[in-house]
């Protein structure tokens, strides 16, 4: 009995202990979005729980290793016990109400998380190896490379990929969701707290998945209407001083960097170096000259003309506009 009392105080210091001790950690970053909150609410509540059953484990094998160690001299064998029923029961009934419990708890919490904000900000997100970009259906804007959300309002984040499989995740906003191929997968989540944040990608992905992030800004209501009006002004402007080399650039460093260089060397893609006016050998056999028509095809029907050693089927079609386009193509010229 003695021992029973003293291994249930022991359970129970060292529960707190590796309960506290887990909270000092720093497990989680802060909570930005609602949503944080009631995740982390059945978190802790596991913690505590696993903090617990951790304790009840070790705590006493730990014991008994111990207390009841072999003496020297001591020949004899140990007392011999064969099955307990009740016991059997104990641990099958107590575990298994708490298994229920908890899987009552998560469909509450799952519900809550997901609940439906009917005035939700729509948000189109795409993701491709190896980078994000972002539209705003509701005020016409595309391709940003950049997550604005004003605070305190629901966005529905509706999100497709170009090629494999990637996942949204923004650990402030706790929520995470696949992006899968031919498909359109959701995220709901309100952002609660103003600040600078970073999605990650938390799918591996291939060789640049590690660098596949973008900022998240989470800005007051009337900052993120500033900033739309912004955006909306610099894609007026755009459409009205034609192509232009410097966003052709920005295109290429959100979107192309990762397969072609500009300095001559070849990599996953062929080098956009010296690409116009030069002689372009292609997989059939054929030869032609790097034109604009050529680059244009090139990029919206990847697999029509194949550079000579180099796989159909890697390049993705990024649905780029007819300026977009002529942006790349302007910027491609400045490579001689
Ligand atoms: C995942 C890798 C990858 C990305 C990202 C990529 N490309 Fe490519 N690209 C290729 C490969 C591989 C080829 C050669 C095979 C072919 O012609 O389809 C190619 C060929 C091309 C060609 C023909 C080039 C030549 O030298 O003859 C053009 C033009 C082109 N890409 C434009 C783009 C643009 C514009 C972007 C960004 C919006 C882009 N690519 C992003 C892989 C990529
Ligand atoms: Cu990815």
């Amino acid at each position: 009995m003695r021992h029973f009392v003293i291994v249930g105080l022991l359970v129970i210091t060292a529960t707190l202990l590796a309960y506290l001790g887990l909270g000092v950690v720093g497990l989680l970053p802060e909570q930005a979005s609602a949503q944080a909150v009631t995740i982390d609410w059945l978190f802790n509540l596991e913690i505590i729980v696993l903090s617990f059953l951790f304790s009840l484990i070790t705590v006493p094998l730990l014991y008994s290793l111990v207390v009841f160690r072999k003496r020297e001299g001591d020949e004899t064998d140990a007392v011999h016990i064969e099955g307990n029923t009740r016991l059997e029961i104990t641990w099958t009934v107590i575990p298994l109400v708490i298994v229920i419990a908890f899987s009552y708890l998560g469909a509450l919490n799952l519900g809550e998380v997901r609940r439906v904000d009917p005035q939700a900000l729509d948000v189109k997100v795409v993701g491709f190896q190896w980078g994000w970009s972002f539209s705003y259906p509701e005020y016409g804007l595309k391709s940003l490379s950049e997550l604005y959300l004003p605070v305190n309002r629901q966005v529905l984040l509706k999100m497709e990929s170009r090629d494999v499989i990637h996942s949204f995740y923004v650990p402030e906003f706790r929520m995470k969701q696949d992006l899968v191929p031919g498909q359109i997968t959701e995220l709901r989540v309100t952002p609660v707290e103003p600040g600078w944040y970073t999605l990650a990608c938390a799918e591996l992905c291939g060789q640049d998945h590690a660098a596949m992030r973008a900022p998240v800004v989470v800005v007051s209501r009337e900052e993120f209407e500033a900033w739309i009006e912004q955006k909306q002004s610099e894609a007026a402007e755009a459409s009205l001083s034609g192509p232009s080399a410097d966003r052709g650039e920005e295109i290429y460093r959100q979107y192309c960097k990762a397969c072609h260089s500009l300095d001559g060397s070849n990599g996953t893609g062929p080098t956009w170096r010296g690409l116009i006016g030069e002689k372009v050998r292609l997989d059939n056999g054929a030869t032609l000259i790097g034109d604009e028509a050529y680059i244009r095809r090139s990029i919206m029907e990847p697999n029509a003309q194949v550079v000579e050693d180099f796989n159909p089927n890697v390049m993705p079609v990024f649905g780029l506009d007819e300026l977009q386009i002529e942006d790349v193509i302007e910027f491609i010229k400045t490579l001689q």
